[in-house]
Formats: structure tokens, sequence, C-alpha cells
């Protein structure tokens, strides 16, 4: 299975992890890489040091195309770039803003750029100031998320561009792969499948919250501060929609989710931290190595859409 994805970062399939802030470090980024998608580093609030340590990390530990995910709200930007730039990863996906005045630099470095947007606005004005590809994230992804469903943001996004787009938000298995691809989309990227990764550093009590999650299991806060996140619903979820429900102001708000990923994702602390996954939580069931993961996600897509061409043709003909 090849797309424009896979030939535009020199990878197996299209299938990319999600860049998350604390999980994706150098031992899944390694993995995924290893198995043929595109292995991201999450950069998050991290500081410049931990950053650098994990692409050098990474960089022993494969010799595939891997990605840096920086996070826009982060304090340290300026210096994550700079590290960017110093390590030469050739390969750049953004989250949380809007990235277009650091563009040319990535460009002039010879950095492919490929921005998460959640709007065809955004869309649009990246592809004019040089996005390689996008990412269309819809609202069922986990932790900072737009306002559209992913089923009606990626085509619209597909028709509003010219570059590949990437599906995200509610992906989790081959039929996800498939659909995505009916959509128009050239690749998936998954975050919650790959925190059930082997190689994930997720607190084994973070892993279990996806794998007892249900349909239901994952609501989104914050709406007030113009940071929705989703998470799956424990205590502080429950205390944020309280205080929300209660007119705190968005400096109280704010206050409340610092250092709670960290918390939940490293020290497993899952009632009062924040378990950042998406809707798609209820459909993953076994913890397994990112290799194997991908390869059953292509597997997966593959015979559904030969099943679904052969049909096809019968209905056409027979
Ligand atoms: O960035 C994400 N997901 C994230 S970042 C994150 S770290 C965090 N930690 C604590 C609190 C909050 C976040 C956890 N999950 N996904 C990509 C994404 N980007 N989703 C939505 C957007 C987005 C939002 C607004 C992209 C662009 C944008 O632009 C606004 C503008 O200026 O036009």
């Amino acid at each position: 299975m090849r797309t424009a994805i896979c030939d535009l970062f020199g990878i197996e399939y299209p299938v990319i992890q999600g860049g998350m802030a604390w999980l994706g470090t150098a031992e899944l980024a390694s993995a995924v890489s290893n198995g043929g998608g595109l292995g991201i580093i999450g950069a998050g609030n991290a500081p410049p040091s931990w950053i650098r340590e994990q692409i050098r990390a990474t960089r022993e530990w494969t010799s595939k195309p891997f990605a840096l995910n920086i996070m826009l709200m982060t304090p340290f930007l300026e210096e994550v770039i700079q590290v960017v730039l110093e390590e030469g990863v050739s390969i750049v996906t953004t989250g949380g803003g809007n990235p277009g005045v650091y563009i040319p630099t990535f460009k002039e470095a010879g950095i492919k750029v490929m921005p998460v947007v959640s709007s065809v606005a955004l869309a649009k004005r990246l592809e004019r100031a040089g996005a390689d590809a996008l990412v269309a994230e819809g609202l069922e992804s986990g932790g900072h998320i737009g306002e559209t469903a992913t089923m009606a943001l990626l085509p619209q996004v597909v028709d509003s561009v010219t570059i590949p787009v990437v599906a995200a938000g509610g992906i989790g298995d081959g039929r996800g792969l498939a659909a995505a691809l009916c959509l128009g989309a050239q690749g998936v990227q998954l975050g919650t499948r790959f925190v059930c990764a082997e190689e994930c550093v997720a607190h084994p009590n973070f892993k279990r919250k996806v794998l007892e999650a249900r349909d239901r299991s994952t609501v989104a806060t914050g709406y007030a501060t113009g940071h929705p996140v989703r998470c799956i619903e424990n205590r502080l979820t429950r205390q944020f929609q309280a205080l929300e429900r209660g007119g705190a102001s968005v400096e109280e708000l704010e206050l409340l989710g610092q250092g709670k990923l960290e918390l939940a994702a490293l020290n497993g602390d899952t009632e009062e931290g924040s378990v950042m996954a998406g809707q798609i939580a209820g459909l993953i069931t076994d913890i397994k190595p990112a290799a194997a993961i991908i390869k059953e996600i292509v597997d997966q897509a593959e015979s559904i859409i030969a099943r679904l061409s052969n049909s096809y043709v019968g209905v056409r003909h027979g």
C-alpha cells in the first residue's frame, strides 16, 4: 500500500504515529519507524535539552525517517526550533496553533513540514505558506482538539488543498485507514492506538485506562479556555466540568490543567491526572509491538479494499 505520503516521507506504509507529549519518546518513535510507519517525537512542553536527547536516541535506534512534533503553545518554542535545525531533523509536524511564520525557516533548511489543522481556513493558509502535507484532525482525537468531526472535516480539507492530507481522530484499525482513503486521505495518524504499543512509555495505569475505555468514556473539557482537551473521564475531568459550570476564570481552569498530563502518563495517577485519549479508545483491547499494530492495520485495510472492489465489480457485472 503506497500513497503520496509514503513517497513524500520515504516510508513504507501510510501510517503515522501521533506526536504525543510525554509519550512520543525515542522508544515509540523508533519502533513505529522501524515498523515501516512514521514515528514522531512529541516535543510537548519539554525542555530543549530533553528533545535533543530524544532525537539522538531515535537516530541511534532507527535508520528510517522519523519526525518531531512541535507543540506551538510550548514556552520553549524558539529554542525547540533551534534544536530541530541544529540536529538536522528532516520532518516536522506541528500542533496547537498556526505555524505559518515558521514554515520559511524550515523550508530553507530543507525540512518537510506537515502541520495539524482542524479547519479548512487554516489548511488553505498553510498550503499557501509552503506546507508539504497536512494532518486534518477531527474532534474525536485525544488531547487538544478543534470543533469538527473527522468524517466531515477530512473531505472538506482534501477538497480545499492540492497537497497530501493525512486523517487523524477516531482511527484505530484498518477499517479507519480504508475509510480515510475513501474520503481522500493519503494516510492516517493514530495516537491512542499507539499508547497501547509495547514500546510506549506510558504508565501501565494509563494504558489500562485506554484498554478499559468504552465508546462514551472520553469527555472534552476546557472550551471556556479556548483550548478544549479530550480525556478519559475521571475525577479531574469532573472537577474541571464543575468549575466550568460555576463560571471559573480561564486562569483558574488553566492552573488546574497544569502538569496533569505528566501526572497521568508517567506517574500513573489516572484520577487526578489528565488521561488524554481519543474516542476510539473503546476499540482498543490489546497491547502489542508497534510494528504488529502497523501490520495489522495495513493488512486489514488491504483486505477491506480488495473485498469492496470485488463486490463493486460483482454488482456492475454480476
Ligand atoms: O496539538 C494537538 N493535540 C495536543 S497538544 C497537547 S499538549 C497540551 N497539554 C496540556 C494542555 C493542552 C495541550 C495535547 N494534545 N493536536 C493538534 C491540533 N492542533 N489540534 C487542534 C489544533 C489546532 C488548533 C488551533 C491547530 C491550529 C490552530 O490554529 C489556531 C489559529 O491560530 O488559527
